[in-house]
């Protein structure tokens, strides 16, 4: 049976959450455009790293994996781009070519040619895979709207994650089973659970029966319920984090079979210089562990937006967010995948002006980010 650990905070996380589901108002950009980044920021930050071993080799000595998301067509095209991925990741994680969007052209047809490239890469470089998302209410093919209803829906999501987690059965380390069910910014309910066309015409329990569903095609594969606005002290991601921890309490008690909690973790430099609560954070990851769970950093990166243009004052910016992010993260040791939402600023789904979010930067030299994420890996502490 389970029993939660401490009990109290919890119900205090409930009366957040019941306070501000149906709340409105968030801050708005403008609210930022006083904030003096460059003043909170210490400038005489150092970023060194001993030793010329990778991100995959630092993060593996302390039992984490390092990886990154990309696609078939970047890595077919890019030979530069795929040798520095091999070389840092231990992990493979599909962007797109694992998306509804990628494997149903039409509602009775699966095409997995870009899902069956990206595995076979990663097999003979040695890396995990993972898949993403079996179901989201996004990057979905555009029959689907028209075509679900309340009479197909329920067969629409077994059928569809059946045929898909047994064709990557043993190819795959781990898959995202449900992504972004809550948003308690949007939500209508209580439990913050958003009104997707799954939960229209399945009812709630549909991501209970996606999880069923994957881990009867896939006993093997880590399964993990992903969520984003779960990083910062603000109200949406207090209350999400509380309506996240909710919802993993339930399907606990239901006996789903749910291993992991992935946390998005697009962080935004602007808010992680004002709006970073580590003890927050750490005690929802406490929260989580204590369910008996494992935690993914699923999407890693930083939006540079707003800070200096100055490149050097910039990187050293976005350096001290994933070092502050990821050394407070890591402390909690059911965390064991730290995943970047891509490797080099060449490739990010990012679409603002003089974007350097990621770890090496468009010509493929590696920024203090890099180092950063390093140093957060040798000053974790061993799982
Ligand atoms: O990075 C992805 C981008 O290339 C796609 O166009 C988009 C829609 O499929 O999805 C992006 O990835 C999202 C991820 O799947 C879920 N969390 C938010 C990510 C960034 O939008």
């Amino acid at each position: 049976m389970f029993i939660p650990k401490s009990l109290s905070r919890r119900r205090a996380i409930k009366m957040t959450l019941a306070s501000l589901v149906g709340m409105t108002t968030v801050t708005t950009k403008a609210a930022y455009q006083d904030k003096q980044i460059p003043l909170l920021f210490d400038s005489k930050r150092k970023f060194q790293v001993i030793g010329q071993a990778s991100l995959k080799q630092r993060a593996a000595a302390k039992g984490i994996i390092y990886g990154a998301a990309t696609g078939r067509d970047i890595l077919v095209s890019d030979a530069e781009f795929a040798d520095i991925f091999v070389k840092d990741c231990a992990m493979l994680v599909a962007e797109n070519d694992l998306k509804w969007l990628a494997l149903r052209p039409t509602p009775n047809t699966f095409d997995f040619s870009k899902g069956d490239w990206l595995a076979k890469f990663a097999s003979k470089h040695r890396m995990l895979f993972r898949g993403t998302p079996l179901v989201w209410d996004r990057a979905l093919p555009s029959w689907f709207k028209k075509t679900i209803n309340s009479e197909n829906a329920e067969r629409l999501l077994v059928e569809h994650i059946t045929r898909v987690t047994k064709h990557y059965a043993g190819k795959i380390y781990s898959w995202d089973v449900v992504n972004e069910a809550i948003d308690v910014k949007r939500s209508q309910r209580r439990d913050g659970l958003l009104l997707t066309p799954w939960l229209r015409f399945v009812g709630e329990d549909y991501i209970d029966l996606a999880f069923r569903t994957a881990a009867a095609a896939d006993p093997q594969a880590i399964l993990v319920y992903n969520d984003r606005w779960l990083d910062y002290d603000t109200p949406r991601d207090n209350a999400q984090r509380a309506a996240v921890l909710q919802l993993l309490e339930r399907l606990k008690s239901q006996k789903t079979p749910v291993h992991a909690l992935g946390i998005q973790a697009h962080l935004r430099a602007i808010d992680s210089q004002t709006r970073f609560h580590p003890s927050k954070l750490r005690n929802f990851l406490k929260d989580v562990a204590s369910l008996g769970l494992k935690i993914f950093i699923t999407e890693l990166d930083v939006k540079d937006q707003g800070l200096p243009l100055d490149i050097a004052q910039r990187d050293r910016i976005v350096a001290a967010v994933y070092e502050d992010y990821l050394s407070t993260v890591l402390d909690e040791k059911a965390v064991i995948a730290v995943l970047t939402w891509g490797l080099s600023d060449r490739y990010t789904w990012l679409f603002q002006l003089n974007k350097r979010p990621l770890l090496y930067d468009s010509n493929f030299h590696r920024k203090s980010a890099w180092n950063a994420v390093a140093r957060a890996f040798e000053q974790a502490p061993k799982r």
